[in-house]
C-alpha cells in the first residue's frame, strides 16, 4: 500500500509544532551530518533521500554520534531495494497505537523514548536497571538491511541501524540456566491509545522471546534506528528487536525489559491465538496460517496494478544462516 503524502501528514492529525520541530533538528542533523561526510566519517553508511516535507526523526542527542560512526554490515545485508522511507513509517503494525496500518504513523507522533530504561532480569549475573543510553553507547553500529516479512504475506527491505543482539546480551552473563530471553513492550495508556482501547484484542504489555541460540544467532540485531537516522515512534523507537528469518510480530518494539529465562517464554501472540502464531514463528512457505498463505508474499511498495507478488523463501531467505538451529525438529509441529 502506497500512502501519499498529504495523507499521512494531514495537520489535523499530527500537531504542526511537532513538524516544525523535527524539521529543525532534521535539518541540524543533516548539517552535522554533512560535516562528518566531508571527513570520510560516515562513507559506508547507505544515503538515503529525504524530502524535507517528511517528518524525520532525531532521536535522543547521544545517539547520534553512534550514527554518523555507523558502517554498512555487507555481510548481513540484503541488495534488494529498501522501502522508500514513506512507506517503512507508515504502513506499520504496532498495535498499542491502533489496529490501523497508518495509526502509528498518527498517533505515536508525541511519544517519548527518551530518557529510556531497560530493567534486565532473572537468569543472568548483571540484572538491574539501565539507562539504554549507558547500556548502547559502548558499541560500535551496524547498518544491515533486511528483509520483513509480516504473517499478513507482506513484506518491505529496511535499512536498520544498530546492534547484534548478542553483544548486548552478553554483556549480561546469562547463568547457565538460561534457555531464553524474553522480552517486554513499554505499558503505557496514556501514551499508547490501543491499550486503552476497550475491545482492545491483546493483553498488555506485548512480549515476544526467543530461545538463547537464536539469540545469539548473528542475525538477531537490536534496532535503535533505521535509514541512516534514529528510530521512528512508529517503527518501535528507542529499541526494537529485528529477526529477519521470522514473521514481524516476533520483532518487538520499543523494549522495556529483557529477562532471561529456562522455560519458554509466553508470547503475546501465541498466548492469544496459539493455532495461528507458534513461538518459533519462522517464515515458512509450506506450513499455511489459517488465513494467509504463506507461499507467497506482497514485496511493498505495491499497488492494485503492481501487486509485486513474490515467491516466500523458507526462512525468508536467511536459511543458510539459521537453518542449522532446527534440525531435527518438526517445523510443522514447531511453527
Ligand atoms: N510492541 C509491539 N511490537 C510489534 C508489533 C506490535 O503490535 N506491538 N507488531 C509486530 C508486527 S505484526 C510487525 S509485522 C512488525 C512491523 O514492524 P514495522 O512497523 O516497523 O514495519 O512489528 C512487530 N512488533
Ligand atoms: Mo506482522
Amino acid at each position: 500500500m502506497l500512502i501519499k503524502k498529504a495523507e499521512l501528514i494531514r495537520s489535523s492529525e499530527i500537531t504542526p509544532e511537532s513538524i516544525y520541530k523535527q524539521r529543525r533538528l532534521f535539518m541540524q542533523g543533516l548539517a552535522g551530518a554533512a560535516a562528518l561526510l566531508s571527513s570520510g566519517a560516515v562513507s559506508a553508511l547507505s544515503k538515503y533521500d529525504f524530502n524535507e516535507d517528511w517528518p524525520v526523526y532525531p532521536g535522543p542527542n547521544w545517539i547520534q554520534p553512534s550514527i554518523s560512526a555507523a558502517e554498512r554490515n555487507n555481510r548481513f545485508s540484503s541488495d534488494e531495494k529498501p522501502a522508500p522511507y514513506p512507506d517503512a513509517i507508515s504502513h506499520n503494525n504496532f498495535y498499542e497505537f491502533g489496529l490501523g496500518k497508518q495509526d502509528p504513523s498518527r498517533k505515536a507522533q508525541g511519544f517519548k523514548s527518551d530518557p529510556w530504561t531497560i530493567e534486565v532480569e532473572g537468569e543472568a549475573e548483571k540484572i538491574g536497571k539501565f539507562a539504554l543510553e549507558d547500556l548502547i553507547k559502548p558499541y560500535k553500529f551496524e547498518e544491515r538491511v533486511y528483509r520483513l516479512r509480516c504473517v499478513e504475506a507482506w513484506s518491505m527491505v529496511i535499512p536498520w541501524l544498530g546492534i547484534p543482539l548478542a553483544d548486548l546480551l552478553k554483556q549480561f552473563n546469562p547463568t547457565s540456566k538460561a534457555k531464553y530471553v524474553e522480552f517486554t513492550t513499554l505499558y503505557d495508556p496514556k501514551q499508547m491509545p490501543g491499550q486503552k482501547a476497550l475491545f482492545s484484542s491483546l493483553d498488555w504489555p506485548y512480549v515476544e522471546g526467543l530461545r538463547m541460540d537464536e539469540a545469539m544467532n548473528p542475525l538477531s540485531f537490536l534496532a535503535t534506528g533505521m535509514y541512516g537516522q534514529a528510530l521512528p515512534p512508529q517503527n518501535g523507537a528507542p529499541l526494537r528487536l529485528v529477526v529477519p528469518w521470522k514473521y514481524g510480530f516476533k520483532s518487538i518494539k520499543s523494549i522495556v525489559k529483557i529477562r532471561f529465562t529456562e522455560a519458554m517464554p509466553k508470547s503475546t501472540w501465541n498466548l492469544t491465538a496459539p493455532k495461528e502464531y507458534g513461538f518459533f514463528a519462522n517464515v515458512n512457505p509450506e506450513v499455511d496460517h489459517p488465513r494467509w498463505t504463506q507461499a507467497s508474499e506482497r514485496r511493498l511498495p505495491s499497488s492494485l496494478f503492481s501487486p509485486n507478488r513474490i515467491e516466500t523463501l523458507p526462512f525468508n531467505g536467511y536459511a543458510d544462516e539459521v537453518a542449522h538451529l532446527y534440525s531435527g525438529m518438526d517445523l510443522r509441529k514447531w511453527f
